[in-house]
C-alpha cells in the first residue's frame, strides 16, 4: 500500500499534536476577555463596558483532540494612568508579548486611538508573529464598509493574519481558531486536558466581586477598589467565602454600601449566583467594606493583595 493510501484511510497519521501559547493584547475595553471567554465556551475572564476591567494575566487552556492552545488574556495596555496599579497592568500586558507563539492583537473597529499606537510600539518585541484582530463586527449591516478601514489599519505593521470577527456573537472567531492551529509547535500538551485555567477558585471569587463593582458602581470609584478573600472553605459541598472590598478613603464606602446597605447586597447577590454557576455548588458569600489609605498607589499593599509579577 502506498504511503497515499494510507493517510487516506487514517487522515490523522501524520499529524502530531500540536501545543502552544498565545498571548492576547490590546488597549482596554476592546473586547480582549470576551474573546477569551468566547473561544473557551465559560466565563474565565471578567468583562464589563469600562476601560481596565482585567487587572491580571488570566490563562485559558483550550485542549481539542488534535492540540492544546494556551490563550493568556492581558490587561488593557493604557497610557495616563500613573499610579502603581497602573504599571503593574502595563507591565502584566507588555511581559506577554515575547515567548509567545502567537500574538492576538485586538483593536476595535470603530477606533483607533492613541493607545492602540502605544500597543503597536511594544508588539515590536514580539518574537512570533502577530495577528490583527478587529472585534464588534456585529451590528454593521453593510460589511463592505468595513473593507477601508481593515485596509487602512492593516497597514500599519505586517501583521501575519487580519481577521474581522465578534467576540461577542461568535462571527469569525472559528477563522481565528483556524489561523492559530496553524502556526502551534508540534508538542505534547502542557497542562492536563480537563484544565480550563492556572487560576484558583479563590481567585475568580474575587474577580467576580470585583465585575459587579466595576460594572455597578459610578464614575472612578471601581479604580478605587479591589476585593480580597479572606476566608475560603467548603462544608458539605457548600463554600464559605468572606471577601473584603478595599477602598482608598473613607468616603468611598457608604457609597459602596448604599442607603440601607442595599447597593452591598445587590453586588453580593449578583456576585453570589456568578459563583454558584462557576463552581457548579451552593455559596454562602459575606462581603465586607474597609478602608485602606491609597492601596492603589503603594506598591507594598498591592502585593499583600495579590499584585505580584509572576
Ligand atoms: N458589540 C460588541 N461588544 C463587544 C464585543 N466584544 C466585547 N464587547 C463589549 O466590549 C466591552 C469590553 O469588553 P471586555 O472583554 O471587558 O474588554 P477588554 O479588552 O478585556 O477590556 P480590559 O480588560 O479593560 O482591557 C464589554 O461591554 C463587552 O460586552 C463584540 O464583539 N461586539
Ligand atoms: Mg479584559
Amino acid at each position: 500500500m502506498s504511503d497515499d493510501e494510507l493517510k487516506q484511510m487514517m487522515p490523522n497519521v501524520d499529524k502530531k499534536f500540536r501545543c502552544g501559547y498565545v498571548a492576547i493584547v490590546g488597549r482596554p475595553n476592546v473586547g480582549k476577555s470576551t474573546l477569551l471567554n468566547r473561544i473557551l465556551g465559560q466565563k474565565i475572564s471578567i468583562t464589563a463596558n469600562r476601560p481596565q476591567t482585567t487587572r491580571h494575566r488570566i490563562i485559558g487552556v483550550k485542549t481539542t483532540p488534535t492540540n492544546q492552545v494556551v490563550y493568556v488574556d492581558t490587561p488593557g495596555m493604557h497610557l495616563g494612568g500613573k499610579r502603581a496599579i497602573n504599571r503593574y497592568m502595563n507591565r502584566a500586558a507588555n511581559s506577554s508579548i515575547a515567548d509567545v507563539d502567537v500574538v492576538i492583537f485586538v483593536v476595535d473597529r470603530l477606533r483607533w486611538t492613541e493607545e492602540d499606537d502605544n500597543v503597536l510600539q511594544k508588539l515590536e518585541q514580539a518574537t512570533g508573529p502577530v495577528f490583527l484582530v478587529v472585534n464588534k463586527i456585529d451590528g454593521i449591516t453593510r460589511k463592505e464598509s468595513l473593507l477601508p478601514h481593515l485596509q487602512d489599519i492593516s497597514q500599519r505593521r505586517n501583521f501575519s493574519q487580519v481577521i474581522p470577527l465578534s467576540a461577542q456573537t461568535g462571527e469569525g472567531v472559528d477563522r481565528l481558531e483556524q489561523a492559530v492551529d496553524e502556526l502551534l509547535p508540534e508538542s505534547g500538551p502542557f497542562f492536563p486536558k480537563d484544565q480550563v485555567t492556572d487560576r484558583s477558585e479563590r481567585f475568580m471569587a474575587a474577580e467576580l466581586v470585583r465585575e459587579k463593582l466595576v460594572r455597578g458602581l459610578a464614575q472612578e470609584l471601581p479604580y478605587s477598589t479591589t476585593v480580597e478573600i479572606e476566608k475560603f472553605t467548603v462544608e458539605n459541598d457548600v463554600r464559605h467565602i468572606h471577601a473584603v472590598i478595599w477602598v482608598e478613603r473613607d468616603g468611598q464606602k457608604g457609597i459602596i454600601i448604599g442607603k440601607q446597605g442595599k447597593q452591598l447586597k445587590r453586588i453580593g447577590e449578583q456576585a453570589r449566583k456568578d459563583m454558584e454557576r462557576a463552581f457548579d455548588g451552593k455559596v454562602f458569600l459575606q462581603l465586607w467594606v474597609k478602608v485602606r489609605q491609597g492601596w492603589a498607589d503603594d506598591e507594598r499593599a498591592l502585593r499583600s493583595l495579590g499584585y505580584q509579577d509572576d
